[in-house]
């Protein structure tokens, strides 16, 4: 089923703006995408309605707000296949959900001498809590080479992989090239050799199909403002005895069942892992772009972005001067590229004189772009709402600013 664009399009009110003097064209949506008014209304719903703390109030507003961010929570299980409520935690972001990890899991079952397996694909925020982790704990990080399309080397992946490997985490889909990691493959070998497996789903959730009882992953991470919900909200899916055996992460209420001053006891997950007041307003707000997301289908919005991104590559692939980086076979709507002779900065500003929102930089990928030989790159990164003529003027405007400089 094909989706109407133009009525999507209608739901997002930043988009109908204009910058420069020109119509705002948004492709940095792998930084955050815009928020749908269903989103923005539940946030000032919550807050002219209902706003009140949660799970302990003996009153109206309090019971109403504790049910509408359970509501989310089930509905977050639902979105990623989870199997029960309890294995969903509210963090604020993919990189407090990476962190919770490795603070807890790592830091519990992870030793001397043990290895941690991730790709050259990673975000910072993949990498730097298992150099902490290994710092603290004499454990050792080993990296999967790619290729020079932007795809991990299964077999190199494979030899890596041994008793000692406790945990494998890798990104699902690159934020900085697109590509699709094969996520099942990898886990399923991992598993064999003992290892948990986490999934940096940042890039992915928004895009394609998430089943974690059917990828089998034993934790996910995600954000909430990549899948058109608010920021300063995440999840960190993990199965219940792998959860059940961490320790907790942050200490304060909510998380515990009793306290004394001789001992505490835990509360039960997922509550074990959610100390003090959480982000009640945006939780409440991240279940209607849940359902913005389902009313229109994952397949139906890949396939619709998909589109983009063929297009995008047919305009573009003659242009001279035009370098794509990250050609990977399979790959969400991510467009990175650099123009000979230019700084990926000046393009940048460039293509925002024209109204064409892009990112520039390294994209926290530093050791990616240095596999790539390069500083960074310009990045266009497509969504549901964004069009087949919003792909024309991007490619107008680089074949404009490749025609400057490659004459
Ligand atoms: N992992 C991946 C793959 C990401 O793309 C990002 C954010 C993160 C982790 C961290 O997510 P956060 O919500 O905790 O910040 N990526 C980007 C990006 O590509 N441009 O801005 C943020």
């Amino acid at each position: 089923m094909s989706l109407n664009i133009e009525q999507i399009r209608g739901l997002f009110p930043v988009l109908h703006q204009e910058v420069h003097g020109k119509p705002l064209i948004y492709f940095d949506n792998a930084a955050t995408t815009q928020k749908p008014k269903s989103v923005i209304d539940a946030l000032s719903n919550y807050y002219e309605l209902d706003n009140s703390n949660i799970h302990r109030g003996a009153h109206v507003l309090a019971d109403r707000a504790t049910r509408y961010y359970e509501e989310t929570r089930e509905a977050v299980r639902e979105f990623i296949g989870a199997k029960e409520f309890a294995e969903i935690i509210f963090t604020k972001g993919t990189t407090e959900s990476i962190n919770l990890v490795a603070k807890t899991f790592g830091r519990k079952f992870i030793g001397k001498g043990d290895e941690i397996i991730i790709s050259t694909l990673e975000h910072h925020s993949n990498i730097v809590p298992w150099q902490m982790l290994c710092e603290e704990t004499g454990a050792i990080l080993k990296i999967i080479p790619i290729n020079d399309a932007g795809e991990i080397l299964f077999g190199e992946f494979e030899k890596l992989l041994s008793p000692t490997t406790k945990l494998v985490s890798v990104v699902h889909a690159s934020n900085a090239l697109g590509t699709i990691n094969p996520v099942k493959k990898v886990i399923a070998a991992a598993h064999a050799v003992g290892a948990k497996v986490l999934l940096d789903g940042a890039q992915s959730t928004s895009h394609l199909e998430i089943d974690v009882q059917d990828l089998d992953c034993d934790f996910l991470a995600f954000s909430a403002h990549k899948i058109y919900g608010p920021t300063g909200l995440g999840v960190l899916y993990g199965k219940r005895d792998v959860l059940e055996a961490m320790p907790p992460f942050l200490g304060g209420g909510e998380m515990i069942k009793e306290v004394t001053f001789e001992k505490t006891t835990y509360n039960d997950i997922p509550f074990k892992f959610e100390a003090g007041t959480p982000n009640i307003a945006d939780v409440i707000a991240f279940k209607a772009a849940l359902d913005f997301v389902n009313s229109l289908g994952k397949p139906a919005i890949k396939a619709h972005e998909d589109g983009l991104l063929i297009h995008a590559n047919e305009l573009l692939s003659d242009i001279k001067g035009f370098v794509p980086i990250g050609t990977a076979k399979e790959k969400v709507s991510v467009l990175s590229f650099n123009i000979n002779g230019m700084h990926p900065f000046d393009v940048g500003q460039m293509l925002d004189a024209k109204g064409i929102a892009v990112r520039t930089g390294h994209h926290c990928t530093q050791p990616l772009m240095k596999r790539f030989g390069i500083e960074g790159t310009v990045r266009a990164s497509f969504s549901v709402y964004n069009t087949r003529s919003e792909i024309e003027k991007l490619a107008e405007g680089i074949a404009q600013i490749a025609r400057f400089k490659n004459k």
